[in-house]
């Protein structure tokens, strides 16, 4: 019989290394993927534990295998913490991640073919929002919102326009790369009007929700899908918030229609954040999130950054890189030399392609869980000005990550364990 007790070093040194380092860019890095955040230690422990050895088919006392005495309360109290920071009735734990939960809103509250509304990808939304590429724009039919050519805000009476010529089944709000808030009781009154359900993907923006720094869509979204580790700081993974009445048809959709056995060791880490996210820390971290967000804006606004609607609201900024003679996938490579991590994004209207679109999008989310504050925006400002304007400059960049990797120390990032 083999030994399976050995360590991860001795076992696979080649994987171990590649974690360790990873562990160290994760430290010595300004991340600034607005999707991306800082997990506790706790919820890592929750997600590394032997949950992940268990199967447990079906919901809580209702499974098609023993052994769940120890199972059925841990997603018991994932699902009641669910409810409860959020205010939702019903709560289900076990999407794998965000584009199941919405896969699941699809099949569970609609029919092939029927008419969905959703924010264009190119415009900031999802591609389970309907866009072409995705099951949600083949199998139904798409009807994809766009932003205001000036303001690149959302205009909710061209939304209301569109809705009411198109009668949709579904409604989604919510995006990836919106910096502005949702107007949910808008987008509420517009869905009765038409008699469409409202579903509000808030994985970006679940965090601040949780934390109250931005609007709830509970009081009026039929149903609301998130991932759970972007601003809401948990492990990879997805929940649906639902009206009561919507409950069984959700259930069922992602068991088992869609899934089979959750992953027990996730579900212990979601219910390891939300009771983190219950706390003032955590409404201090999601208020301070958009502060930084707002500070960063400032800073790279005055010097001269375009960014897309004027600044943000919430986590997110979305700069539009071309006055600077560059375009988004070299910025951000510079970036990433110089120890700055971000994504080339499209930008509204962008005239150019998705492998190198106009557009950079950042987040604060990660700072934010280092303790970084609005202070500390100035700096990292300029060094995104220095590297976007030294991107063929190897030596420069070398330099600014240097200078990134010691600024970095005064912050110890969550989880990580580099000395
Ligand atoms: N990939 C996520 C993001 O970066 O926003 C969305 O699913």
């Amino acid at each position: 019989m083999s030994d399976l007790n050995p360590s991860l070093q001795q076992v696979d040194s080649e994987i171990f290394d590649l974690i360790q380092k990873e562990e160290q860019r994760q430290d010595e890095s300004i991340r600034l993927i607005a999707s991306e955040n800082y997990t506790s230690k706790a919820v890592m422990e929750a997600t590394g534990s032997v949950l992940t050895n268990k199967y447990s088919e079906g919901y809580p006392g209702r499974r098609y295998y023993e052994g769940q005495q120890f199972i059925d309360p841990i997603e018991t109290i994932a699902i009641e913490r669910a409810k409860s920071l959020f205010g939702a009735d019903h709560a289900n734990v076990q999407p794998y991640s965000g584009s199941p939960a919405n896969q699941a809103v699809y099949v569970g509250l609609a029919e092939p073919e029927d008419t969905i509304m959703g924010l264009s990808l190119p415009f900031g939304g999802h591609l389970t929002h309907g866009w072409k590429v995705n099951f949600s724009g083949k199998y139904y039919n798409a009807i994809q919102y766009e932003l205001d050519p000036e303001t690149h805000r959302i205009d909710m009476d061209y939304i209301r326009d569109l809705a009411k010529k198109h009668q949709p089944r579904l409604i989604f709000t919510g995006g990836t790369a919106y910096p502005r808030i949702w107007d949910f009781e808008a987008f509420g009154e517009i869905a009765k009007e038409v008699g469409a359900l409202l579903i509000a993907d808030i994985a970006h923006i679940a965090g601040l929700v949780a934390g109250g720094a931005h609007p709830s869509p509970l009081p009026v979204a039929d149903v609301v899908t998130t991932t759970t580790h972007k601003t809401l700081r948990g492990p990879r993974g997805g929940m649906i918030l639902c009206k009561e009445e919507y409950a069984t048809k959700i259930n069922r959709a992602i068991f088992p229609y869609l899934q089979g056995g959750p992953h027990n060791h996730t579900t212990a880490a979601i219910a390891v954040a939300l009771k983190e996210a219950a706390t003032d820390e955590f409404k201090t971290y999601a208020h301070q999130v958009v502060k930084n967000a707002k500070a960063l804006a400032q800073a790279l606004a005055d010097k001269g950054f375009r960014l897309i609607s004027g600044g943000t609201d919430n986590h997110l900024i979305l700069i539009d890189v071309t006055p600077f003679d560059i375009t988004g996938a070299p910025a951000a490579h510079a970036l990433n030399d110089a120890g700055i991590e971000c994504n080339y994004n499209a930008i509204p209207f962008d005239p150019r392609k998705p492998m190198d679109p106009s557009g950079l999008r950042i987040g604060a989310s990660s700072i934010t869980s280092r303790g970084m504050k609005e202070e500390h925006m100035e700096s990292v400002a300029t060094w995104m000005d220095r590297a976007i304007r030294a991107s063929e400059n190897a030596d420069e960049l070398e330099k600014i990550r240097l200078e990134v990797k010691e600024f970095c120390q005064a912050f110890p990032a969550p989880g990580v364990m580099v000395d």
